[in-house]
């Protein structure tokens, strides 16, 4: 769970970092396991708090909302597994729609249902994602830009979080989704988890120093 509301570790400054617990019969979510090993850690003066989202349509949004009241984050970085990836995928688009694949932790499996009824069809991320490609590709990290964060519950969250943050309310708070690979033991292609907790410090520390993205093409990172 962490995000525990302790006065004496809370920040002006702070990143919220989420991630989601396991689903689909794993064990356990690497998101989550790099959530909790980054929470309480000091990144470019902003204190990290960590805290888990259920993997469940709806709930999921209400989570991340309510530790964003409770913590007022300068940047919101929401992470999530995506089984089958061999790279730390920075997420480019949110979409509006939920289309489940499988069902959701509470047995939900909404098909071609909008996340925000009348909502665009789509929000960008407001993360550096090619100043953070970089910087984790310089540190001999897999990661890569992808333009697609899936239809499940990463995609629906990403898109929440997008749409909370264009009210006035969040103004000059910034946001995204970053996927990562299995663990070793959950499949292959995998990540150590060591490698996505560094990953993860890097892009957070990309993303507060970098206030406009750089302008070069994925490929051309590499
Ligand atoms: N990955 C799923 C949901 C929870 C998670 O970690 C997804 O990509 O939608």
């Amino acid at each position: 769970m962490l995000a525990v509301p302790n006065p004496a570790v809370r920040s002006p400054l702070s990143v919220l970092v989420t991630g989601f617990d396991p689903f689909g019969g794993s064990p356990v979510n690497p998101s989550w396991d790099a959530v909790h090993a980054l929470h309480g850690r000091v990144i470019a003066g902003h204190r990290i708090v960590g805290g888990e989202i259920p993997t469940v349509f709806g709930a999921s949004l209400h989570r991340l909302q309510a530790l964003m009241e409770e913590h007022q984050p300068r940047l919101v970085v929401c992470m999530g597994q995506a089984g089958g990836r061999p790279a730390i995928s920075l997420e480019r688009v949110a979409i509006n729609i939920n289309d489940a694949r499988i069902p959701d932790n509470v047995g939900a499996q909404p098909i071609d249902l909008p996340i925000v009824p009348d909502g665009p069809a789509a929000y960008f991320t407001s993360l550096p994602i090619k100043a953070m490609l970089q910087t984790l590709l310089d540190a001999g990290l897999r990661a890569e830009v992808s333009q697609t964060a899936g239809t499940f519950v990463c995609n629906q969250a990403f898109y929440g979080l997008m749409h909370l943050l264009g009210q006035p309310r969040w103004q000059g708070v910034r946001g995204g989704l970053i996927h990562v690979p299995w663990l070793p033991e959950q499949g292959q292609p995998s990540m150590r988890l060591a490698e996505i907790v560094r990953g993860l410090e890097l892009a957070i520390g990309c993303a507060l120093a970098t206030r406009e993205d750089i302008r070069k093409e994925a490929g051309a990172l590499n």
